[in-house]
């Protein structure tokens, strides 16, 4: 049982302007297909061959050895979590249960709003920007690499990845501009509240 690269969950011309096709194609087709290639073949005929992704990422979180396995592993959860988080026509201000959270542990949508920009933009080097729970509460973190809520005993609700191959394509150096199109335009806040049920 190899580890599969997942559909999209659009097409590849979906998100544009905000995120571009041309990205999609390098970030989703390139990147993330190249971490399911290469964490396969460092599981083949391995005793985790046939664990299920989540447990590889436990299962090689503390183990020096295994980075190579748990850097792979995770980035392939990630990237497959952050297409989920995102959607045409999303972003914006929340509804349902997540929005009450929200307004509850901010005080408003725009605090939040600005908390999770900061965090993508503050993330020194490659990383992702999360909204998590940690037991019922919501926070924002930021993670270095592949680094990974899961590892971490959060529940991930939402990321952004803020490595270079996720904006620069469509904005250089910009990472801001990056962000703030994503919050404004793409957040797919139904997966947001399916996660936090
Ligand atoms: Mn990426």
């Amino acid at each position: 049982m190899a580890i599969s690269l997942p559909d999209l969950p659009y097409k590849k011309d979906e998100l544009a302007p905000y995120i571009s096709a041309n990205t999609l194609e390098f970030h989703y087709g390139k990147h993330h297909k190249t971490y399911v290639d290469n964490l396969n073949k460092l599981i083949a005929g391995t005793d985790l061959a046939d664990k299920p992704l989540e447990e590889i990422i436990k299962i090689t979180t503390k183990d020096a050895a295994k980075a190579g396995i748990f850097n792979n592993a995770a980035q392939v959860w990630n990237h497959s979590f952050y297409w989920q988080g995102l959607k045409k026509k999303g972003g914006g201000k929340p509804s349902e249960a997540i929005a009450a959270k929200i307004n509850s542990t901010w005080g408003s949508y725009d605090k939040f709003a600005e908390e999770l920009k900061n965090a993508g933009v503050t993330q020194f080097g490659s990383g992702w920007a999360w909204l998590v729970l940690e037991g019922s509460q919501l926070k924002i973190t930021k993670t270095a690499n592949a680094d990974t809520p899961l590892a971490h005993g959060q529940k991930a609700l939402l990321t952004i990845d803020v490595w270079e191959h996720a904006y620069y394509l469509d904005y250089q150096n910009k990472r801001p501009d990056y962000l703030a199109a994503v919050i404004q335009n793409l957040i797919n806040w139904d997966f947001v509240n399916a996660n936090l049920e």
